[in-house]
């Protein structure tokens, strides 16, 4: 399998350069930052991205995300035109190479978290959700504003999306991914690239809001509605993780031998008594999930595709993007690496590393 690592660009505090030195480092996974969702981005600008990996001995192979704006989710005025572009970026990404693309169907908000700086007793910093924090909280009502949430919308924008997303329903919300994916995935098949379905995180609805990609009979009807091996999951083993109803090893068994994983997103999370949760390191007994189990079920079906240490703590005073330092998730890459080692597995050779 092929070891990624995520990069913002050169705004990042991380550099090209730290993070060609992790060890069997193969990919990036990046993205055209200063477009607006559903506007068409600059091949100069992709471009721009894969020859700067290149002379780090990186390959850009794999996005993360060509979002997909509330109009196509909602089935606003603006669908048809958002869809028509999300082809054409389709179609520049895999003009520099790219044979990924990552993407969510999450509506208004992407991951949702109370704290993105929760000390730890080991003096780490982590991003945590925790339901008292949450609670009682209602967006129609009051002024909400977590961490991590685009600002760009303002608090009414936010009300009205909310109450649109009320009058579409789950079903409404489905009837537009089946739009999106039919007019997505032939135009994926033909340039060689696998769209790979982020599950919301964390995998249930919050303020009311329609959340489908939650569990396995959702999976199932979210692959099957267009059933090609272009239509795969980016399976996030902590944002399916925080429902103690995903069996998450079984999870990947399961989409790893049918062959639709594309991405994997590897972190543990721990899930807390209330159904609470908190990021931690990636080892297994820091959280609640048995990464052995979950590395080895990719080993075993002969998984090839790529897998990124998903979200750091912040350690030894390191500042930056919440979830994206680089010591933690190079920690995690390292002990992901030796999982696949021990199981029998093959990191794909790295130029980087000669
Ligand atoms: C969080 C990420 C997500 C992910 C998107 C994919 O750190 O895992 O934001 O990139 O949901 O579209």
């Amino acid at each position: 399998m092929k070891s990624s690592f995520r990069w913002y660009g050169e705004d990042d505090p991380v550099t090209l350069e730290q993070i060609r030195q992790i060890p069997g480092m193969r990919s990036i996974v990046s993205a055209v930052y200063d477009v607006a969702p559903g506007e068409v981005w600059p091949r100069e600008s992709l471009q721009y991205i894969a020859d700067q990996c290149a002379a780090h001995g990186l390959v850009f192979d794999v996005v993360e995300s060509i979002p997909v704006t509330e109009d196509v989710k909602l089935g606003g005025p603006q669908q048809e035109r958002h869809l028509e572009n999300y082809c054409e970026n389709i179609r520049r990404c895999a003009g520099v190479g790219v044979k990924c693309v990552t993407y969510n169907f999450m509506p208004v908000f992407d991951w949702t978290r109370t704290q993105l700086d929760k000390p730890a007793p080991d003096g780490s910093t982590s991003l945590v959700m925790y339901w008292d924090q949450l609670r009682g909280l209602d967006p129609l009502r009051d002024d909400v504003h977590l961490p991590g949430w685009d600002q760009s919308y303002t608090q009414e924008q936010v009300r009205e999306l909310i109450r649109a997303y009320g009058q579409l329903g789950e079903e409404g919300l489905w009837a537009n991914i089946e739009r999106f994916l039919q007019k997505v995935i032939p135009v994926a098949e033909d340039c060689g690239i696998v769209m790979a379905l982020h599950p919301d995180d964390p995998p249930y609805p919050i303020f009311g809001l329609p959340r489908v990609v939650t569990c396995e009979a959702n999976l199932d009807r979210y692959l099957s509605l267009v059933d090609s091996p272009a239509n795969s999951l980016c399976l996030c083993t902590g944002s399916l993780g925080c429902s103690p109803h995903n069996d998450v090893p079984a999870l990947v068994r399961k989409y790893a031998a049918l062959g639709r994983i594309g991405f994997m997103h590897l972190r543990n999370v721990k899930i807390l008594e209330d159904g609470s949760f908190e990021e931690c390191g990636h080892w297994s007994p820091a959280g609640s999930l048995d990464m052995n189990a979950i590395v080895k079920a990719l080993v075993d079906a002969g998984f090839t595709g790529w897998f990124r240490p998903d979200h750091g703590r912040m350690i030894w005073g390191e500042t930056g993007k919440p979830g994206y330092g680089l010591y933690d998730r190079a920690l995690g890459s390292t002990y992901l690496n030796g999982l696949i080692e021990a199981n029998g597995g093959a990191v794909e050779e790295a130029k980087a590393h000669g």
